[in-house]
């Protein structure tokens, strides 16, 4: 049998060919993706072995969003930022778990990128052994190289984004990465710990009549989101529902198989609950490189600039039709 290696692309060698194409690269931004890879199967080795390890359930401690830090959060929080921090490659990471910007301590070349993760999104279902995973946004950074960061570094448009992905912890590990040329899926193989090309140039199928909402909040929602989600259950409108409460789950299953994706406004979250720096901007700029949509219910997620690390956003995001459309109901309402 010929082995995978002769067979597949590893994630090595496709950053070595992507960044080929551009001959003014310095090979930092490969060394980011190099050093996301590496955190990125440190945490998936340790989630598979999270029951055995002793690293189910919380450290006992709450974070700056108010949750309880699961032993997988913190471990994930500081694997990236270990990987990172020394590479010469990051100026600042900002991350969920943490209330401020973690710069590059003073020891380590202060990188051009800007790395914002949520760390292990969907966190609340690592003890039911349901998928969870890293979200990730990389900015270039705006004041000189060399020099300690600054706020204004940090909160970019998401229109500033240069690469973007997530890796998913699931029943294999998957890392979907773009870096504005199109959507590829990599999963790693546990024997010899390495991602292979597995989802080259994902698209995403725009037919798909498939909705994800966690439905139980509806009596929260706006007349408009009501209606269209009620809609969706007609016998003629044909559509299936899934939902797994785990955002990188979810939008992962839209990606492969088409679908939206809402997490409205509501009465608990009049700004909505998920979090625009490194939950919408990463997966819009995903879900458009894939050739879908995502807004905030009245405008493009990626036109948006953020006040604060965690500032939070509705987020309707998938096919670019739905999307469109629940956009448009919303604006009207609101006018
Ligand atoms: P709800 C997980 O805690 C998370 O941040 C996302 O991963 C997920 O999409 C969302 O919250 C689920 O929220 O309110 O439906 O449980």
């Amino acid at each position: 049998m010929r082995s995978q290696f002769e067979e597949g692309i590893t994630l090595d060698r496709f950053i070595y060919e992507t960044t080929q194409a551009h001959p003014e690269s310095t090979g930092r931004f490969s060394t980011l993706l190099r050093q996301i890879s590496l955190a990125s199967r440190l945490v998936s080795a340790r989630v598979n072995r999270a029951g055995l390890a002793g690293m189910l359930g919380t450290t006992g401690e709450v974070n700056v969003q108010g949750e309880f830090v699961q032993k997988l959060d913190e471990y994930a929080n500081n694997t990236f930022k270990r990987a990172l921090e020394h590479a010469g490659c990051v100026a600042a990471i900002l991350s969920e778990e943490d209330e401020g910007p973690y710069f590059t301590p003073e020891r380590f070349h202060s990188g051009r990128y800007i790395f914002a993760m949520d760390p292990l999104d969907g966190s609340s279902n690592i003890d039911v052994n349901a998928s969870i995973g890293t979200i990730f946004a990389v900015f270039r950074r705006r004041s000189p190289e060399g020099s300690r960061a600054d706020m204004g570094d940090i909160l970019q448009s998401g229109n500033d984004i240069v690469a973007a992905g997530y890796v998913i912890y699931g029943s294999g590990t998957v890392m979907v990465l773009s870096t504005g040329a199109g959507v590829h899926g990599f999963t790693l193989d546990p024997s010899v710990g390495e991602f292979f090309l597995s989802h080259p140039d994902i698209r995403l199928s725009s037919d798909t009549r498939m909705y994800s909402v966690n439905e139980g909040y509806t009596a929260t929602w706006t007349p408009e989101v009501q209606k269209w989600v009620a809609d969706r259950k007609t016998l003629e409108a044909g559509w299936k529902q899934r939902y797994i409460g785990s955002l990188v789950a979810d939008f992962h299953r839209n990606l492969i198989k088409g679908g939206v994706f809402l997490y409205p406004r509501s009465s608990a979250n009049p700004k909505g609950k998920l979090r625009l720096m490194y939950e919408a901007f990463p997966l819009a700029f995903l879900v458009e490189a894939a050739g879908g949509r995502a807004t905030n219910g009245h405008d493009r997620i990626l036109d948006q600039t953020p006040g604060g690390l965690h500032d939070r956003t509705p987020l309707f995001i998938g096919n670019p039709d739905p999307v469109d459309e629940i956009t448009a109901l919303i604006r009207s309402a609101a006018q």
